[in-house]
């Protein structure tokens, strides 16, 4: 018999794969938490119901959501990313030479456990306790509420604005990124697509406009999210990650999708996008 697994992405759309085997599930204190072994995307982690990441196709938005803030700011060294469960997103983090320290906080043990099991090419930095990995469960809003002045960059790796990560995507949490923020500092949050999520984005590019004087929205193409192409929006103190000198950024980095002229290219928005934004 064969098994398959559908991704419900709006109310009348769905993403379906065919599945080999269900490896683990189970429901945490926040989610329902699967990993299923697909054909076409192999091993994925899917959070009620939504597919987060797959080994097929990780690559592109861990890489993404990491080096493009990180290559924004000249020296970062204090780094925090919130949620990033799997491991993939601080994987990217760590092969920075400036960082120093990098945390991070995520709200559900369960992610983190299943990922460092099913999905160890993602999970590596957790596997080998990174040294300069500090990792705390915890709730990344409340973490927000807490500091003041710390970090270079953070980065809100997030699963969709419902459930667990839905106050993510406040202006309230927002004010609280700015003050968490040094006086030179960035954050990036993944927000979505831009075909199926415009008021979402609409929204949360004036939260961040309101508040940061550099506000930059870039894309990527990734094959297992709604519409194949999805949104990043950086919201910076200082540093216009749109105008980065890449002459600086090593060409070592052994990335699959990111490189230099990726850092330049992915700010140009398509014209629905840039009318979104207006
Ligand atoms: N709509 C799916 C968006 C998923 C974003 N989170 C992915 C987590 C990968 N570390």
């Amino acid at each position: 018999m064969e098994l398959w697994y559908t991704e419900y992405q709006t109310r009348n759309l769905g993403l379906t794969a065919r599945i080999k085997a269900t490896l683990f599930s189970g429901q945490s204190d926040y989610q329902e938490v699967a990993v299923v072994d697909s054909h076409e995307f192999g091993r994925m982690l899917v959070l009620d119901g939504v597919f987060q990441t797959s080994v097929f196709d990780e690559f592109i938005y861990h890489e993404m959501i990491a080096h493009v803030p990180l290559f924004a700011h000249p020296d970062p060294k204090t780094v925090l990313v919130i949620g990033g469960g799997d491991g993939g997103t601080i994987r990217e983090v760590v092969k920075h030479q400036s960082v120093e320290v990098a945390e991070m906080v995520e709200i559900d043990g369960l992610v983190v456990d299943v990922s460092k099991k099913y999905l160890p090419e993602i999970s590596q930095a957790l596997n080998e306790n990174h040294p300069k990995l500090r990792l705390k469960i915890g709730d990344g809003i409340k973490h927000m509420q807490e500091v003041e002045n710390k970090y270079d960059v953070i980065i809100v790796d997030c699963s969709d604005p419902i459930g667990p990560g839905e106050g993510l995507f406040t202006h309230a949490f927002y004010q609280n990124v700015h003050r968490a923020l040094k006086p030179d500092g960035l954050f990036v949050q993944q927000t979505e697509s831009p075909f199926y999520h415009q008021e979402l984005i609409r929204r949360l590019y004036q939260d961040i406009t309101s508040l940061f004087p550099v506000t930059r929205l870039y894309l990527a193409s990734i094959p297992l999210y709604p519409g194949g192409l999805h949104c990043f929006t950086i919201g910076s103190k200082q540093y216009d990650p749109a105008e980065v000198d890449v002459t600086g950024i090593p060409e070592t980095l052994g990335t699959r999708y990111y490189n230099r002229e990726i850092q330049k290219s992915c700010f140009a928005l398509p014209a629905f996008v840039q009318e979104l934004l207006k």
